[in-house]
């Protein structure tokens, strides 16, 4: 494939990973045009662009995935190249063709490599094809309910019934035994038909506990397949993860080698180019391919922070046709890298989604420290969209220093008007078992949905800083002076004991 040259992107998203496409942009000396909705006329994206085009009203579907006004802005604004980033169109193979169609580069892999592995029983046939370990199960989607009872029973209780358009969770249902299967099936059935459009449903046998292990893929458009390494990303809830690290604890040298092959060979096996990521399962010692992510995907600091390297810029350069400049035996992992996700959700209040206006945001920094966020001071969080505020990674010369990194990180990281995960991210930096690095998938769920009490001394401001918040908010409100200061409603325990401040208790104490 010849070279194209790049000078213009339009970036197909929003949020921090919009706000993180377009920093590779700048670095790389290229032109970003954001879109955005008229619920985002004043977003962080929108801002940092060098031009930016309304697309349409708050709903995604009228906006952030309407195909047709965004490549309507990408050929007015004159784009060489669209940057999907990822959830929204990213995974759409139409919308990666029709991109191609009117002459502009996609910067992500071929439709063709998305179609397959968004099709979970092709991806597993294809993988079974070219030695790629998948879980024991069927190769095709299932007939009927007589067929889901006898391959359940061939492959032995328990199963997994997943849908074929599925991923990522939906549509899923663990059968214990034989009786449970045809409720189970019919249940799955009618969940993937509404969820996808396609019923579709196939069996796995269910792995108990476990761990959840990725690995980043760059491939270029002339044949060379490389891997970055893994990510474990155990720490997650409901399918979300939470938090992601880079390398993972549990890999020996010869099993990440034997891991890493193996997603070069499902990529290769695939026509795949451009970032990527294999997912595994790994129980004990047995790693089974689970699926292929055919994006960049929101965990990739972790990985960028191990090795050095600029995904972005790195999917630019591949999207313009230019080689890999290294080889595998280039590509060393350094240090240890720890990413916590955060989010606008109460994780006092069962991670109920928190929308508002952020009055306040102080960002972590210092030594180790990266902040990608999306949002600042102003911002409006509304329920239209992910409520992903920001990512933190914390980076360290060992998994112990990343931890402690982290730790302080979280402490300093100050937002207010929504609330947020950070007070859960504090409680897994501190809980032993992620520590000691012994937990599975099902982490979140043993250890923390039945003690909710482990977030009670999280997350709580000192009374100094709350004191010179409170006086703050005071000065801005520029109030009576012996009126008393409330802070936002919905504050963290330790502040609600400020609620009612005069401004003589706020200054100078
Ligand atoms: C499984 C599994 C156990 N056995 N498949 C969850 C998301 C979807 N992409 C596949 N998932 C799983 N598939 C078999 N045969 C357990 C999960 C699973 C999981 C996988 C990765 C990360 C987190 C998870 C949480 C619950 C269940």
């Amino acid at each position: 494939m010849s070279n194209r040259k790049i000078s213009k992107i339009l970036i197909a998203n929003r949020g921090e990973i919009a706000v993180r496409i377009i920093r590779g942009c700048r670095e790389s000396g290229i032109t970003a045009v954001a879109v955005y909705s008229e619920a985002d006329v004043l977003a962080l994206h929108v801002r940092f662009a060098d031009e930016a085009y309304e697309i349409g009203p708050a709903p995604s579907r009228e906006s952030y995935l309407n195909q047709e006004k965004i490549i309507d802005a990408a050929k007015k604004s004159g784009a060489d190249a669209v940057h999907p980033g990822y959830g929204f169109l990213a995974e759409n193979p139409e919308f990666a063709q029709r991109v191609q169609q009117a002459g502009i580069i996609f910067i992500g892999p071929p439709p063709e490599a998305m179609r397959l592995m968004g099709d979970k029983t092709a991806a597993r046939q294809r993988m079974l094809e070219v030695g790629v370990p998948v879980v024991p199960g069927t190769d095709e989607a299932l007939k009927d309910e007589q067929e889901a009872v006898a391959i359940a029973q061939e492959v032995g209780f328990p199963v997994l019934l997943k849908a074929a358009a599925g991923g990522g969770g939906k549509g899923m249902r663990v059968v214990e035994e034989k009786d449970g299967v045809v409720s189970a099936f019919r249940a799955a059935k009618s969940e993937a038909e509404s969820a996808f459009g396609d019923g579709r449903i196939y069996v796995e046998k269910y792995l108990k506990g476990p761990r959840h292990i990725e690995f980043q893929i760059l491939a270029d458009s002339h044949g060379n397949v490389i891997h970055l390494g893994e990510r474990e990303c155990s720490i997650q809830r409901r399918h979300q993860k939470i938090i992601e690290e880079a390398p993972s604890c549990v890999l020996t040298d010869d099993l990440r080698q034997e891991m890493g092959e193996a997603a070069v060979k499902a990529a290769k096996a695939c026509g795949y180019e451009n970032a990527g990521t294999i997912e595994f399962m790994l129980d004990k010692q047995n790693f089974y391919f689970l699926e292929m992510n055919t994006r960049l995907q929101v965990e990739h600091p972790v990985t960028e922070m191990v090795t050095g390297l600029d995904l972005v810029k790195e999917q630019i350069r591949i999207a313009a046709g230019e080689k890999l400049p290294y080889k595998q035996r280039d590509i060393k992992i350094s240090g240890h890298a720890i990413e916590c996700r955060i989010y606008a959700e109460d994780p006092r209040n069962n991670f109920l989604p928190s929308t508002g206006r952020i009055t306040h945001l102080v960002p972590a920094a210092g030594p180790g420290i990266r902040d990608d966020n999306g949002f600042c001071a102003g911002s409006e969080v509304s329920v239209y969209y992910d409520p992903l505020l920001a990512k933190l990674i914390a980076w360290g010369r060992d998994r112990k220093e990343a931890i402690m990194r982290m730790r302080r990180a979280l402490r300093e990281y100050q937002v207010y008007g929504v609330e947020t995960s950070i007070p859960f991210c504090q409680m897994v930096m501190q809980h032993e078992g992620f520590v000691s690095g012994e937990f599975d998938t099902h982490f979140v769920e043993q250890e923390f949905l039945h003690r909710p009490d482990l977030l009670d001394c999280m997350g709580e401001l000192p009374e100094k800083e709350a004191a010179i918040l409170a006086a703050t908010i005071f000065h801005h409100q520029n109030q009576d002076r012996n009126r008393p200061v409330a802070l936002e409603p919905g504050s963290n325990k330790k502040i609600s004991s400020w609620k009612l401040i005069g401004r003589e208790q706020c200054l100078g104490k």
